[in-house]
Parts: C-alpha cells; structure tokens; sequence
C-alpha cells in the first residue's frame, strides 16, 4: 500500500538534572559544591532519504522517542548528552503539527534534517551555581522536559513531470515505454492506485515523471479516487495531460479534467502542459483528431503508448518545456502557520478559581517549574526569587492576594505570604 499520511508522536529525550553535591576530601579543607551538569536529552530528527519512497515506516512506529540525557554526577562529572534519534524520511516529506495546525517543515533533499522533537537541556549542577556570596550552594537544576508532540506528516511526490488524465487512457502505458518504472496496465479504469515514479533519460540529461491514478468528473467532491493524489502534482513543473482518442468526446474528457484541476487548485491550470493524444493506432480516429486540434490551444502531440510511436519525441519536447518552465513557488496553504520551537506568549499567566485558588500557567513558568527540584528546600526558594523577578508576586497583589490564599503552579500548591 501506498502510504502517503500518516500520524506519529515525537519525544524530545529530557535533560539529565543537575547534581548537588559537595567535595569532602581528607586534605581538602573547604568542601565545595561538587555536582556536575546534566546532559541534554536527545532530538527527534527526521532526515532525507532519497531510497525511500513513502512513509510506511512510520505507519509502523507510531511514537518515536529520543533517549533522556544522563544525570549529573558527584566529582564534578557532567551526564553525557543523549544521542539524537534520526528517522529516514523520503524526499516530499512535509511535517505538520497535529490537524495541520502548525507547518514545521518539509525535507526536499538528501541528507537534509528536521529537528521535529527537541531534546530537553540539562539541568546545571550546584557546582555551576557556586558565587561569592553563596559559594555552597544546596540545590541544582532539574533537567528540560523535551518536546512532545503529535505530528501530521504528508508525502508529496517530488516529480519535475505529471501524467494526468482520465481512467485508461494510457498514462502507465506511457511511463512504462519511457523510463524503468513497471506499473501494472490493465484496460479497465483505477488501474493506477498509488502514484509512480520513472526516471526518463533524455541524451545526456533525465528528468522525473510520475504517473498518477486516474481523475474522473466531480474527483474534487471525492468521485473516484478523489483528487488526494492531486497533491502529489503540485509540484511537477510540466503536466502531459493525456487524452484518449478513442473514446467518445475526447474533448469533453479534455475540458472535465481540466475543471477539476481548477477545482483543486486554480493555480494549477497556468502550470506548462502538452496535451498528449494517445492511441492514434487505432482506426477511424482523424475526424476527432482534427477536431480536437481546432479547439485546443496548447501544444497537442499524437502518440501510440503501445507501439511506442512519437513517445521519444514527446519526451523531448517536454524536457525542452521542463527547461523553460518557471521555478514553483512553495505551495502552503496560508492558513498554516511557521511553528516556532521556542515558548511564546507571556511568560505567566494568572486566574484566580472560584475557590479563590491563585493558578499560574504558561509556557516559561513551566519551564522554570520543571527545572527545580522540589525535594530542596534551597531549590524551591530559588523558584520563588525567579517568580519574583518574573513579576509574579505583583500580579498577585493586584489580584488581592493575601497572606495565606493558595497559589497553584501547576501540581504544586503553597501559602502567599506578604
Ligand atoms: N490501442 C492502444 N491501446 C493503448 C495505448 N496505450 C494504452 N493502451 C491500453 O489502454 C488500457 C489502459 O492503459 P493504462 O496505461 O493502464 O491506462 P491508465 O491511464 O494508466 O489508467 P488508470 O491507471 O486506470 O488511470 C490498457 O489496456 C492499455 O493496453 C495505445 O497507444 N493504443
Ligand atoms: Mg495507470
């Protein structure tokens, strides 16, 4: 099966905490703080992969974690960073956060790299945080949380050429005479159910051509297969829109596929095309050709898939086109934002329940939050001098917070004391 959306969750490893700890040596006569770094946590990284073809893959590793970086140790001894996790992607891969809120990015080229899941930092250890006036301190870092988070991925093929064209009239005919790709043929309609792809030689240059599953009236409200596979030709800067001669009004197959494109996307009919006439073995077939010809208005090329007659020329002809058409600018639906890794929005926010709970949320408290080890009493009172500078306890104040009210940040409740 040909897998071209599928779903996956992403798991940024956590950074390893920091250590607390203190030097005590026979000789040594003042023990300092001696606890070393975390180590970051690992990345979830996609990367191109121009030997793979879909995404079935992932289809198969529905969640995909990074590893946790290793925690600080006494002896001033940093955690290792985790090693990032690198996931093969094929080449068309666009990545979305889940219900295309989010556009992360799309990986068109070999080797290239997608950071979709960000490894935790590490938490520093008290060694880190030694200065003149407090140069014991007890208390050290947690580790960053990494990034989770579901993932909407689409595979868009990546072709310079795209058959298109009713059911039958030959398109996989055609890429099986031109290039190495074998898709079955058979003479009934949807022989095609997943997109093709051949490399076509021309002398000394080649280009890619893709064979797409048929398009039928009303494929833009789901007839047929439907238009899911017109994405894949958003990006083919050449379109053979293939006619069928024998058939009984090639013209009108001519102007439905056309509407459909435009349907999908009005963009797509400005795209350079030959209009490729196919099964001209066939008798009785010059009237309509004719026909044809006085209505069309852009270049036409008669061929016979099947006895190979004019397909090189044609080839020829669209690798001369491939050469003069635009370059495609980034097809994006508008509605997609640029997702930014980094926190945004303010750095807290304030309610106040209907109990009369304080309840502080938001990105950057979040992270201050996590990174403090609750277990120290040290630890936790350098939390309340970061929401202090933070602007926290003024809000609250502003909001009527009293000695004794309850604020929650979090899991964790504590007393407002003026
Ligand atoms: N006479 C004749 N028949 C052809 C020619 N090209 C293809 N055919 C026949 O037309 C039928 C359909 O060919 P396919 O290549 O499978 O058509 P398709 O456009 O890929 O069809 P779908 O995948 O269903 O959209 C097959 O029976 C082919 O043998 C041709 O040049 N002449
Ligand atoms: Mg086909």
């Amino acid at each position: 099966m040909f897998i071209d959306e599928v779903t996956v969750e992403v798991f940024g490893g956590k950074g390893g905490n920091g250590m607390a700890s203190y030097r005590r040596e026979k000789y040594v006569e003042y023990g300092g703080p001696w606890g070393g770094n975390g180590g970051n946590g690992g990345s979830v990284i996609f990367v191109g992969d121009e030997g793979k073809q879909n995404l079935i893959d992932l289809r198969y590793q529905r969640h995909i974690r990074a590893q946790n970086g290793v925690n600080g140790m006494s002896k001033g001894m940093h955690g290792a960073n985790a090693e990032h996790r690198y996931i093969k992607v094929p080449l068309g891969t666009v990545v979305y956060s889940e219900n295309k809120e989010f556009f992360l990015g799309e990986i068109t080229e070999q080797g290239q790299e997608l950071v979709v899941a960000k490894g935790g930092k590490g938490g520093r250890g008290n060694m880190a945080f030694a200065t003149a006036r407090n140069s014991a301190p007890s208390y050290a870092e947690n580790g960053d949380p990494g990034e989770v988070r579901k993932l909407h991925i689409e595979l868009k093929v990546l072709a310079d050429v795209g058959l298109i064209g009713y059911p039958s009239v030959g398109k996989s005919t055609i890429i099986s005479v031109v290039s190495n790709a074998r898709p079955k043929i058979a003479a009934y309609p949807f022989t095609t159910l997943q997109p093709n792809l051949g490399m076509v030689y021309v002398g000394e240059d080649s280009f890619v051509l893709a064979d797409l599953p048929g398009l039928i009236e009303n494929a833009h409200q789901g007839h047929g297969l439907g238009i899911r596979f017109l994405k894949h030709i958003e990006r083919c800067r050449v379109f053979l829109h293939v006619v069928d001669i024998t058939r009984d009004d090639p013209y009108d197959d001519y102007l439905k596929i056309k509407e459909e494109l435009r349907q999908y996307d009005e963009s797509l009919t400005q795209r350079p095309q030959i209009v490729v006439i196919n099964k001209i073995d066939m008798p009785d077939t010059e009237d309509k050709i004719k026909a044809l010809k006085s209505k069309i208005k852009e270049d036409i090329v008669l061929i016979s898939a099947i006895r190979q007659e004019n397909v090189k020329d044609l080839m020829y002809k669209t690798y001369e086109m491939l050469k003069q058409a635009p370059k495609i600018e980034k097809v994006e639906d508008e509605t997609v934002k640029l997702y930014k890794y980094e926190a945004e929005g303010p750095a807290f926010e304030l309610n106040v329940t209907e109990d009369n709970v304080f309840e502080l949320t938001g990105n950057k408290l979040r992270l201050l939050f996590e990174r403090t080890d609750f277990t120290k009493d040290d630890a936790v009172k350098r939390f309340a001098r970061q929401l202090r500078s933070l602007g926290v306890d003024d809000a609250l104040r502003a909001k009527g917070a009293q000695n004794g009210d309850t604020v929650r940040i979090f899991d964790f409740e504590f007393e407002f004391i003026e």
